[in-house]
């Protein structure tokens, strides 16, 4: 085999076998009063799209398309930044000990609330009502879900 082709596909296989046990990489704070309160901050914009996303989706405010798709979009995107932001030493909030203690759990119900997200951005940008309502349940549940075992 040409080495430069062997290198290549090593350098591949390296970069899966490293970003298959990756964890979130953690961001630099200043202060972990910062990180606490990006994290807050990002779940904030995340609920708010979130609820105005569930209010359409029962019926208490008029389905939009196209306002819809924005509001999936700003979900998604919010649901990978409060992650970043649990770094050591930024204990504190509404946070409890366990997700410190027991980061990887908490980092495998991160990965799987960004996936619930990004469903519920797929269902709104396909812009039918039935596949927003599913993917708004199903994140709801997960939302809840993460509460009930990391928050205060
Ligand atoms: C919200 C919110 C949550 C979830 C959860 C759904 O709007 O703030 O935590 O939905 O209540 O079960």
């Amino acid at each position: 085999m040409n080495p430069n082709r062997f290198s290549s596909k090593l350098g591949v296989a390296l970069a899966l076998a490293i970003g298959s046990v990756s964890i979130n990489a953690y961001a630099q704070f200043n202060k972990p009063q910062d990180a606490i309160k990006y994290r807050q901050s990002s779940f904030f914009v995340m609920q708010q799209n979130f609820a105005r996303l569930a209010a359409m989706a029962q019926g208490k405010t008029p389905f939009n398309a196209k306002e819809a798709a924005e509001y999936g979009q700003v979900a998604s995107l919010m649901a990978r930044q409060p992650w970043q932001a649990f770094g050591p030493g930024t204990e504190g909030g509404k946070s409890l000990p366990l997700i410190w203690n027991e980061n990887a759990k908490f980092q495998t119900a991160s990965k799987n609330f960004i996936q619930k997200m990004d469903a519920l951005q797929a269902a709104t940008q396909s812009g039918n009502l039935d596949r927003i309502k599913a993917a708004v349940s199903a994140a709801g549940a997960d939302c809840k879900s993460c509460h009930d075992a990391f928050r205060d």
